[in-house]
């Protein structure tokens, strides 16, 4: 992989992605819907409405790989989701296809499995349960994946991140959290691995109490360095301060389950 597109640059993991994929390929393209504040003299940027294919066919163009943080990264409005997540990354992959390029690693969320119990442990080939807006825009995300790979040969990865950040900040973000330094090593095999056609990956370091059977990603050579137990009494003394939510509570994706949750009212 010589040249990179990056979408999401101003975002959370974007912004941190910037500073740690940094001389790891020949040419990083930056992009966002807007300019990030502390863009860099060095840095390569170019602004990109994903709802919009013209611009977006404008972004992909000459890339070999394309890592896609874009797109809203929380609950939200229909409208909202139905512009960023899903004409966006249908945009996404539809001009990366008719560029050429080769390989898309697709930022999926544990939000597309969200429903399962806290009780299981799921793989990556469970039915997926999203848990809100956003979790059926991943669980699309994943599904389009899978599409121009299967139709039209682009290799991708989708990663069903967790909770990214320098510590776990809860305690379910304890068997939830990934590692900066961990995502990069997936975003790095879903560029370079020479057997990626299709996988789905989940987005956590070595977390002792995960709720995800990870062997596919380790299959391709994944070792995770990061360890959410470390943090077990700053995660915890965090929790103390958090009501309970009984939902919430019960499933993986946490509020995002308990979030305007009313399944019982059928009896
Ligand atoms: C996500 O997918 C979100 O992008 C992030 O903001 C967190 O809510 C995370 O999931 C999580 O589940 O903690």
């Amino acid at each position: 992989m010589e040249k990179i597109l990056v979408t999401g640059a101003a975002g959370g993991i974007g912004t941190r992605m910037r500073k740690l994929l940094k001389g790891v390929y020949p040419s990083i393209r930056w992009s966002d819907i807007k300019k990030p504040d502390d863009l860099t003299a060095g840095e390569t940027f170019m602004t990109c409405d994903l709802a919009n294919l013209a611009e977006v066919e404008k972004i992909v163009a000459g890339v070999d790989g394309i890592v896609h943080f874009g797109g809203y990264s929380i609950e939200g409005p229909w409208e909202t989701i139905l512009n960023s997540n899903i004409i966006g990354c249908y945009n996404l992959f539809e001009a990366a296809n008719r560029a050429g390029v080769k390989r898309v690693v697709f930022a999926s969320s544990n939000h597309a499995v969200g429903f399962y119990p806290r009780a299981d442990k799921i793989g990556v080939n469970v039915t997926v349960r999203p848990d809100s807006r956003y979790g059926v825009s991943k669980a699309f995300g994943e599904a389009i994946g899978a599409l121009y790979a299967d139709k039209h040969g682009l290799r991708v990865t989708c990663i069903r991140i967790g909770n990214f950040g320098d510590a776990p900040i809860d305690k379910r973000r304890l068997s939830i959290w990934v590692s900066p330094e961990d995502l990069v090593q997936l975003v790095r095999i879903g560029l370079e691995h020479a057997d990626i056609r299709f996988e789905i990956f989940y987005g956590a370091s070595d977390n002792a109490a995960a709720w995800w059977d990870n062997s596919n990603a380790k299959r391709f050579g994944y070792k995770p360095q990061g360890q959410a137990e470390k943090y077990r009494d700053s995660a915890m003394a965090a929790q103390a301060a958090v009501l309970p939510d009984p939902i919430g509570d019960r499933y993986q994706g946490g509020t995002f389950c308990s979030d305007e949750y009313d399944a019982d009212k059928r009896g």
